[in-house]
């Protein structure tokens, strides 16, 4: 099969050897990255997300947000951990617009737009697909009853910017994940809020080796006929318990393999709007703050009893890091990864580094050999509007013959590093406020931008602007 980079100089000193190592028989566990967009912005659209709130109307770098991104990206990738992407979504997205009510030519719309309602002009205008946790419940092959990896895009029906990614989202996911033998794509749950679906941001998958059968947790923070005491006070729980059941349903999971689980809506309400947030798990190994699930001994007993007890559990209590300081930090919005090597490795924001109690548990993690390293990324673009290293992917575990099913070119390789930086330096502005999102010549910009990723990318035109010519 074939291996990314196999043919490129290695130029940067990054060994493609760990990548083809790993990818030569077994299943492996693939990032799908979301670039960022060209019109990256913070619009204060995400209530219960303190991040998104607090950074409003700032002034945006969309170049520094897309070469972070696609730095970390480079990064995974250097240590043997195969990485691929999925191309930003169209913005301004002037089919919404349209759909709205709003008239005109494209710039005419957009101002339109401007001056009549900001807020649906800042919803069409948002970059919000780079966090790409969002994208998609994922369950592979491994666990579904008829041995293909299982695809339901999310339908983040709790936000209109958000949920006006999915159609785009579901059309993506068919074009690089086309064979039908291999993958299958199921419609997105209706769009209610006793429906909501947010994704692999509220899913975690556990298995020993990727190729076994695994465990599946699912999170929820709302349910049915819930009473007062388990509802969040301040801010609105996204995902819903049937929509997580519905999920599982669909992509044939074993029942018993399966965990629903509760947020706790203290949690929510300290800004925990998914829970990945407070939570990350990867193979044997659930990482999580005690607040985390409303009742973490009945998760705990749970998940063991489905796993047949191979899975260690590392909770972080209150008295070490508060509630507010996990989702100050963004710590458990780190990812964990296995590297080439086999080293499980924590891969963490900036914001972590700096952190005096972060930092003495983290070396206590090292220490104890929960994790081989720490690993710190600067992705603080994405993390003023809420997302951290692990909101930015995700995971798909394939087996060789899925691997090479999927469209070649969204693999990063050394070659398409340096050609996305380029595309990123020649079309992205480094400065971009809320003012501006009318500017026509944005427009201009983002669909040229766009236009030629499709192009870099392999994937044929994707983009609505491309289809009317
Ligand atoms: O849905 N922020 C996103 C952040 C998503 C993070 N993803 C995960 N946790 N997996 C959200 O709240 C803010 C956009 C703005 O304010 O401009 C935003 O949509």
């Amino acid at each position: 099969m074939n291996v990314p980079d196999a043919d490129v100089p290695d130029a940067d000193g990054l060994s493609a050897d760990g990548l083809g190592a790993n990818i030569a028989g077994a299943a492996v566990e693939v990032n799908f990255d979301g670039l960022i967009g060209p019109t990256h912005n913070f619009a204060g659209l995400a209530p219960g997300n303190l991040a998104s709130l607090q950074h409003k109307s700032e002034t945006s770098n969309p170049r520094a947000a897309a070469l972070q991104g696609l730095q970390k990206m480079q990064r995974l990738r250097s240590l043997g951990i195969p990485q691929a992407i999925l191309p930003p979504q169209q913005r301004p997205n002037l089919k919404l617009l349209r759909r709205l009510g709003f008239r005109g030519d494209d710039a005419g719309v957009v101002k339109q737009a401007q001056q009549q309602s900001p807020h649906l002009l800042a919803a069409a205008m948002s970059g919000s697909s780079m966090w790409t946790a969002n994208a998609a419940t994922v369950s592979p092959a491994a666990d579904s009853a008829d041995g293909r990896i299982h695809f339901t895009p999310a339908n983040l029906a709790a936000s209109l910017h958000r949920a006006t990614e999915t159609p785009m989202t579901a059309q993506i996911l068919r074009r690089v994940f086309g064979d039908e033998n291999q993958f299958v794509h199921h419609e997105w749950l209706p769009g209610s809020a006793d429906l909501g679906d947010e994704g692999a941001a509220n899913h975690t998958r556990f298995c020993s080796e990727f190729n076994d059968q695994g465990v599946q947790l699912f999170v929820f923070g709302m349910q049915r006929g819930a009473n007062a005491d388990t509802t969040p006070k301040r801010y609105a729980a996204r995902q819903s318990r049937d929509a997580s059941e519905a999920v599982a349903r669909l992509h044939q999971l074993r029942p018993d393999r399966v965990v629903f689980a509760r947020q706790h809506p203290a949690a929510i309400d300290a800004g925990v709007f998914h829970n990945d947030v407070i939570a990350v798990g990867h193979r044997r190994l659930l990482f999580y703050h005690e607040t985390a699930f409303d009742d973490d001994s009945r998760v705990v007993q749970q998940l063991r009893m489905a796993s047949g007890d191979s899975i260690r559990f590392v909770k972080v209590p209150e008295n070490r890091l508060s509630l507010d300081q996990a989702v100050a930090t963004y710590l458990f919005n780190s990812q964990i990864v296995t590297s080439g090597d086999d080293r499980t490795i924590l891969v963490a924001p900036d914001q972590c580094r700096e952190h005096y109690q972060v930092k003495v548990l983290l070396k206590e993690l090292v220490d104890d050999g929960t994790f081989d390293s720490v690993e710190f990324v600067d992705v603080g673009q994405s993390m003023n509007n809420g997302g951290g290293p692990a909101c930015l992917r995700l995971r798909v575990v394939m087996t060789p013959a899925q691997f090479a099913a999927t469209a070649s070119g969204v693999f990063l390789t050394n070659r398409l590093h340096d050609q996305l930086t380029a595309w990123i330096n020649r079309h992205y502005r480094d400065s971009l406020d809320g003012s501006e999102l009318a500017d026509p010549m944005l427009i201009r910009e983002s669909y040229d931008a766009l236009d030629e990723l499709t192009g870099i990318l392999g994937l044929g035109a994707i983009y609505e602007f491309q289809k009317s010519g």
